[in-house]
């Protein structure tokens, strides 16, 4: 694992999940002071020496934009599990969306809806290449599901844009789902 992989699964840890467990406290929108979570990571152990400036650059040299700095500021763009949502902007979403998931999960997305499951929001990608690798996590050769977006959205569904790429929902009902297709393979999500 790079050095930039490894403190940046260590900052998603401890902001999209046990903000807690660094002494952290995220406010509504899921931000912390930058200067706080260097001196957290630094206490916690493992990061003596790190610098807003270390941080700062793993951020801005990321393809997956996982993080975001504002001022002297950061939060987790997604993918939170603390008890406490965080609040996201809702906003209107095109036709279509979708969602890479493994083929064992195609059944019980087809009866429960898409479930946020251990996190806060479900997660929706803007185009179907995304989905691939979203789904690659989960299974050799994932599932990719069409969301009619725009059609649950006018039936009362919430969804929040986070950047052009993601989109995040509430649990999307079954009759907004479709298969589009199941992946030969190998897409592989970086990190
Ligand atoms: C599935 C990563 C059974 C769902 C990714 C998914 C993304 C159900 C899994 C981001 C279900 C949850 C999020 C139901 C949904 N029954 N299974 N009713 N409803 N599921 O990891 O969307 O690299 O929490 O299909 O790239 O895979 O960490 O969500 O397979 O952007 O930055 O339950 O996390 O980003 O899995 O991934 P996850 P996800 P990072």
């Amino acid at each position: 694992m790079g050095s930039d992989e490894k403190l940046s699964k260590e900052v998603s840890y401890a902001l999209r999940h046990h903000p807690e467990e660094y002494g952290l406290v995220l406010d509504a929108e899921g931000w912390v002071a930058l200067d706080m979570l260097v001196d957290a990571l630094r206490a916690h152990g493992g990061w003596e020496g790190l610098t807003c400036e270390r941080i700062e650059d793993m951020v801005g040299r990321a393809t997956k934009r996982r993080h975001e700095i504002e001022g002297r500021r950061i939060r987790a763009r997604y993918g939170h599990s603390t008890e406490t949502r965080i609040i996201k902007k809702k906003a209107c979403p095109p036709d279509a969306l979708y969602h890479g998931t493994a083929q064992r999960f195609v059944e019980p997305i087809f009866e429960l809806g898409l479930q946020p499951m251990e996190r806060q929001y479900v997660h929706l990608s803007a185009d179907e290449q995304t989905a691939e690798k979203v789904g690659a996590r989960h299974d050799a050769h994932p599932v990719i599901l069409k969301v009619d977006a725009r059609r649950a959205w006018e039936a009362g569904v919430s969804f929040y844009r986070e950047g052009d790429d993601i989109w995040l929902a509430d649990a999307v009902p079954p009759e907004y789902l479709s298969i589009l297709r199941t992946c030969e393979g190998d897409a592989g999500d970086e990190g």
